[in-house]
């Protein structure tokens, strides 16, 4: 496991040189007083994933690759040589961009567009490692026909192995994992800054060494080019902890369900990451999720708009199923708001109806194969962009409705079903944030979060005011989105 939080430091190697030096008499080239900088860039590197060797001040082969592992997976300038201007970014380093995969929380991850493979433990990035793949040029194979030297992209389990020295066609092979046919993740004296071998994927020998104890048969491996405008994670302002410490004390707090485009709920127990999530697939993609407590037993539970069908449908567990309540519901275009808009301790479905920037708030839920309902009350609220969310942010009680315009990231809060000016306005998120509300504190008052796809974190803040978030979960990148669910 990364001691993210406490890699810090090396930003002062410069100002180290300039401490620790030699004494009077010393032969400069015999002391090498960078060592010690050296030694902390080691460790700073080994925290963060990139390097596996000892710390010992040396700056030999196996910490320029650590170097050279470092700067393809944040885009500088390959080079096996260390940068003082770096320090800021290995600071801050969090973990790399890659396909969400839930059920596979060991694997390896080959990102053959940086050119580094991610060993993953418990869904967690365990260590980054350099790597040379298929160059993509023409070779003769052992057939004597032309081949391409490409490297095999797609899924795949690890088949078979063997132990030290394989002798091929195209050259010695050490400790090959084979992942499909001929195609193996193996140790090789070269490993350049780029794709240089006929196919395989070429480690360095001391990490090919160290990954035998790691690597099995039927371990998933993935291998892929990266897609356009996704990239590593890095710490905004290197201040927020990723899955840091819980932002709940109590234990009794709000959590949350991540849904995938498959309609795949990720339920958390809790929004610290400390507890086992539980998994079910609900709805269809496209569907609208939102969560409430429909039959008023305390848990709260998914709903879905399907806009293709005018239908709402409501399930009263959070397990696989079809939905115990079904009603048609609002026009082409509405948004569905669930929350408890009376205080009667049951929540119901309201329209936002972007159209007429207009809220109808509905107090019962539709009669089950039937329609919803005559609205409670209406008034004007909003923009057409606006994406409206439900929370009790004065914690009276009784849910009310903000509203999230992406545009400017302005936060919109009224704590009352009324028109008018809002109770609260301040900036959040950015374009493309999904917005909800939760008491992630369990103060009693709802307060917002972002889930920003394109990192994977969900960005909590205790307090509905300006400022950066006051804690991070770090739940995957590309989801399709998240739900509030009860404590
Ligand atoms: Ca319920
Ligand atoms: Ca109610
Ligand atoms: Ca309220
Ligand atoms: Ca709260």
């Amino acid at each position: 496991m990364l001691r993210r939080g406490l890699v810090s430091g090396i930003v002062s190697f410069a100002l180290l040189v300039g401490m620790l030096a030699a004494p009077a008499g010393a032969d400069p080239s015999e002391f090498a007083p960078q060592d010690a900088a050296t030694a902390q860039l080691q460790q700073a590197l080994a925290d963060a994933g990139f390097y596996r060797g000892a710390v010992d001040g040396s700056f030999g082969p196996q910490t320029q690759q650590a170097v050279m592992a470092f700067r393809k997976e944040v885009g500088a300038t390959r080079s096996f040589t260390w940068d003082n201007s770096l320090s800021g970014l290995l600071n801050s380093y969090v973990k790399p961009w890659t396909p969400f995969r839930f059920a596979e929380p060991d694997r390896v991850e080959v990102n053959l567009t940086r050119q580094v493979a991610y060993l993953f433990k418990g869904d967690v990035l365990s260590q980054v490692f350099p790597i040379s793949s298929g160059n993509g040029e023409p070779y003769t194979n052992q057939f004597g026909s032309f081949s391409e030297a490409h490297t095999p992209t797609g899924d795949f389990k690890i088949q078979r192995h063997i132990r030290g020295e394989r002798i091929s066609f195209l050259g010695v092979l050490w400790n090959p994992w084979y992942f499909i046919g001929g195609y193996a993740l193996h140790g090789s004296p070269s490993v350049p800054a780029f794709p240089a071998s006929h196919g395989c994927i070429r480690l360095t020998m001391w990490d090919s060494s160290w990954l035998e104890s790691q690597l099995s048969i039927g371990l998933p491996m993935h291998v892929w080019f990266e897609p356009a405008g996704v990239g590593p994670v890095f710490a905004p302002g290197g201040t927020l902890p990723v899955g840091g410490p819980s932002p709940c004390a109590s234990g009794n707090c709000d959590s949350v369900a991540f849904y995938d485009i498959a309609s795949r709920f990720y339920h958390w127990d809790r929004i610290d990451h400390a507890h086992q999530v539980n998994a079910f697939f609900y709805g269809n993609p496209s569907d609208i999720a939102f969560t409430g407590d429909w039959d008023g037993d305390g848990v709260a539970t998914p709903g879905l708009y399907r806009r293709s069908d005018g239908f709402v449908y409501l399930r009263n567990s959070n397990t696989e199923g079809v939905a115990d309540i079904t009603f048609y519901f609002g026009n082409p275009g509405d948004l569905p708001l669930a929350g408890d808009f009376d205080g009667d301790g049951r929540d119901s479905v309201s329209i936002y109806r972007p159209s007429e920037e207009r809220v109808y708030v509905i107090n019962e839920l539709g009669e089950n194969g039937g329609g919803l309902g005559a609205a409670d009350s209406s008034y004007a609220y909003g923009n057409p962009s606006d994406v409206p969310f439900v929370g009790d942010f004065d914690g009276d009680g009784t849910d009310t409705v903000g509203l999230h315009r992406p545009s400017t990231g302005n936060v919109f809060l009224s704590n009352s079903h009324q028109g008018g000016a809002a109770d609260a306005q301040f900036v959040f998120g950015d374009p493309g944030d999904k917005m909800i509300s939760g008491d992630w504190d369990d103060n009693g008052t709802d307060t917002v979060a972002v889930y920003r796809p394109s990192n994977g974190l969900l960005y909590v803040k205790n307090a509905n005011g300006g400022g950066p978030a006051h804690g991070t979960f770090d739940a995957g990148v590309g989801l399709a989105g998240v739900v509030t669910m009860g404590r």
